[in-house]
């Protein structure tokens, strides 16, 4: 899809897991382990299944699905991954309270410069409401991000266009001023199919993915000393 070149980047709309936040491999995965071991229950997500799982957006979805492939019938597995995900909740905002999730490094320089430079901030996440605020108020402070919307507060997951859409609705901006920040393929395309532009910083469960409706892509905020990714490289993906 050709858009027309931007005069101002006016809003980055930022993902939080594996975006914003390392959350996922030491964090909802051990979570989702203890809720197993605390129902009883032998399943235990390996750091290699976990990133296979991942394909599945929703933690409850993920249980779910997991649940059925092993044999579950449908009722049962979706009340048991209701549980199972309330139990995961809980023990996830443990961790973020006992500070065990970190933000992406050079993440926080990012949202400073932005910030500075009169860019308005939002999130779009798949994760849900009860430990989102939690996290982001804990990495980044209570003021960091205007909207904040979450798979808690809308009717379809990511890949889903919805989380996004309603982001940009509650910004009032027209999506040719927004640009988005992902980790992942699913991440990517939810922000595509809203119309967004998706600048891409891989992590280690999605550096093989494919990120064709990317605008820009890159590996990390900072690395080796360099500068972080800041207002200039969102402007320039904004022109691409
Ligand atoms: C994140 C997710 C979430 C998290 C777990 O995807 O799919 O399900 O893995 O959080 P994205 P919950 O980064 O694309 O938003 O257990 O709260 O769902
Ligand atoms: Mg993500």
């Amino acid at each position: 899809m050709t858009r027309p070149p931007l005069s101002e980047l006016r809003a980055v709309i930022f993902d939080v897991d594996g975006t914003l936040a390392d959350t996922e491999r030491d964090g909802h995965r051990p979570a989702f382990n203890e809720a197993f071991a605390a129902a009883g229950l032998p399943y235990r997500w390996d750091e290699a299944e976990y990133g296979t799982l991942l394909v599945i957006t929703g933690g409850s979805r993920r249980i779910e699905r997991y649940l059925r492939d092993r044999g579950v019938p449908a009722p049962r597995a979706a009340d048991l991954a209701a549980e199972l995900h309330a139990t995961k909740t809980a023990r996830f905002v443990d961790r973020v309270r006992a500070g065990l999730v970190p933000a992406r490094p050079g993440v926080a320089e990012v949202l400073r410069e932005l910030q500075a430079a009169g860019v308005r901030l939002a999130v779009a996440t798949t994760g849900s409401r009860e430990w989102v605020m939690e996290l982001l108020d804990g990495l980044f402070g209570p003021d960091m991000f205007e909207v904040v919307l979450t798979g808690t507060d809308v009717p379809a997951r990511k890949p889903d266009p919805a989380v996004y859409q309603q982001t940009v609705c509650r910004l009032r901006l027209p999506a040719e001023c927004v640009i988005a920040v992902e980790d992942s393929a699913i991440g990517c395309s939810a922000a595509v199919a809203a119309g967004l532009r998706c600048m891409v910083v891989t992590n280690d469960y999605t550096s093989d993915q494919d990120f064709s409706g990317a605008t820009v892509i890159c590996d990390g905020f900072a690395r080796n000393g360099r500068r972080p990714l800041g207002v200039d490289l969102l402007r320039a993906a904004c022109h691409a």
